[in-house]
């Protein structure tokens, strides 16, 4: 829900406290491996390698002519270039196109095809004239990319471009060093969780950004599962803690967190709500004690963490359930068509469950003891009104859709437990409704309620399928979007401006580890 009318609160001492945890970002420089040729091969890229990346300066390109650099896999950073001239006197212009690409597909696709509804701004490409050669040009935009396309758009007949010098300057929070391994002999679990730890890493900037190329911002959602992965591999406490004080210190002036803020110019929280995000303010509070200890925190941000409960509570009838949910009331997937309901009501009883365990911790037991009822009231009337018995499944809104969505959440919010909940997912395997899943967010839930029911192997089998296939398809750090069935699924009109280093698919560095645990 986007809310344009909206009253903002600032807590000032919470912003401070924010500022005080923000990190310095690491930098390395870094210069392209290899020069490499991009093709089409059917509906995938073919990556053809020229020559070394220290051969750059011995090409010449002339009107329409182009090299494509690789810098061996996925960075966050700031280019300089060097260009210069060869042949007679520079008598026009260097006109150039420079495209940044995460994916090689990237280079192949055309920005003047893209119609969707986000901006084309996002589209990683420059236009640059050149007047005088030689140049140094220091790009002012921070790029997410492994692959960088210069394309001489016209020199002229006397003179061709050379690029003497490319560099990038990686920037991120995090250590690559300091990660806490995962131990197997498994080449493709390796694998995953190599590219699943350089997702977050690459996301880890001056707060957890959802994505480097897009939307380079802090969304609640994304930082709730990039907080689990990092607590099993960087544990950078300080990072999450300042991500949790700006979204408490940034809120609507009813107290409503807000599924995302802006750190730049200024720090600001943006007008969309949704139903599930500011709930999650309570699981990311209480992921964060529990792996920091820090009481502090907790207490300090326990009363903003009880309004997201108490305002959600506001949305539920007599019958104690949810009110039905228009699209973007709620997240939960990008799938479209998907109903809200169900997984809003499971996601508020998982939210509130957690609520209940930070209250008992805090010595708020009469608070503690209500929200526990709070809970179980909400999950009766679940099994009451959105269990449909014959088909064994859980139904959301006045079409009594079947999903993933809504039978994960159930999971993970316990309305059904163990064997129930055992068969009720292998049900799902088994049936395949239509309402599938398409991010890997929503993919991450369904692992996690596997591992919920003790169903380890098919949780590690599922993470072969599904992350591996990304790893299979040459992913250096995790897409946004992956559906296998439809390699080219966008929400937004388009795949060219998908993100393919995004926070919320970094989670099988979590989920691995959580099972290595158990093994
Ligand atoms: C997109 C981003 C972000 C997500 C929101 C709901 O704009 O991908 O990661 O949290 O949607």
């Amino acid at each position: 829900m986007v809310d344009q009318e909206m009253k903002r609160l600032v807590n000032a001492g919470f912003i401070e406290k924010a500022q005080r945890c923000r990190p310095r970002l690491k930098s390395s420089v870094k210069a392209p491996l290899r020069i490499v040729a991009i093709s089409s091969k059917g509906d995938t890229a073919e990556i053809q390698e020229k020559s070394d990346g220290r051969m750059l300066p011995r090409y010449s390109l002339g009107k329409g002519e182009s090299l494509c650099l690789d810098f061996g896999t996925h960075y966050v950073g700031y280019v300089t270039l060097k260009f210069n001239s060869v042949g007679s006197p520079q008598d026009a212009p260097a006109f150039l196109r420079l495209k940044f690409a995460e994916v090689p597909g990237e280079i192949l696709d055309d920005s003047g095809d893209y119609h969707g509804w986000i901006s084309r701004g996002w589209i990683q490409e420059e236009f640059i004239h050149l007047d005088v050669l030689p140049a140094e040009v220091r790009l002012p935009r921070r790029y997410a990319f492994r692959y960088l396309e210069i394309l001489a758009l016209d020199t002229s007949k006397k003179w061709k471009l050379v690029v003497e010098e490319a560099k990038l300057s990686a920037v991120s929070a995090a250590d690559p060093e300091a990660v806490f391994p995962f131990h197997t002999q498994d080449k493709l679990l390796k694998d995953i969780d190599r590219v699943s730890v350089r997702t977050l890493a690459n996301c880890m900037q001056d707060v957890f950004e959802d994505g480097p190329k897009r939307d380079r911002r802090l969304w609640i959602g994304d930082l709730r599962l990039q907080a689990l992965a990092n607590y099993e591999t960087f544990r950078d406490y300080k990072l999450v803690k300042r991500c949790l004080y700006l979204f408490a210190g940034l809120t609507r002036d009813d107290g409503r967190v807000g599924a995302c803020v802006f750190t730049e110019p200024d720090y600001i929280v943006d007008d969309t709500f949704f139903f599930d995000y500011s709930l999650f303010f309570v699981p990311v509070l209480y992921d964060y004690y529990m792996e920091s200890g820090d009481e502090d925190t907790l207490k300090e941000l326990w009363p903003c963490a009880k309004r997201q409960i108490e305002l959600a509570s506001q949305e539920f009838g007599t019958t104690h359930v949810v009110r039905e949910m228009e699209a973007n009331d709620c997240f939960l997937d990008w799938k479209a068509g998907l109903d809200k309901q169900a997984g809003a009501q499971a996601v508020y009883i998982y939210c509130v469950r957690r609520g209940a365990c930070l209250a008992r911790i805090l010595g708020c037991t009469d608070e503690a003891s209500r929200l526990e009822r709070e809970a179980e009231e909400k999950a009766a009337a679940a099994m009451k009104y959105l269990w449909d018995g014959t088909k064994g499944m859980f139904i959301s809104g006045r079409d009594r859709q079947i999903s993933y969505a809504s039978q994960v959440w159930m999971v993970l919010a316990e309305v059904v437990k163990g064997k129930e909940a055992r068969e009720l997912l292998n049900r799902l395997d088994e049936e395949k409704p239509e309402m599938g899943m398409v991010t890997p967010y929503m993919n991450h839930h369904y692992v996690e309620a596997l591992l919920l029911c003790g169903e380890e192997k098919k949780a590690l089998d599922y993470i072969k399928y599904y992350w591996g296939g990304m790893v299979e398809g040459g992913a250096d750090t995790f897409w946004e979007l992956y559906n296998p069935e439809n390699r080219e699924e966008s929400p937004y009109g388009s795949r060219i401006v998908n993100s393919y280093c995004h926070a919320w698919s970094c989670t099988p560095a979590f989920l691995l580890r959580k099972i290595e645990k158990i093994f």
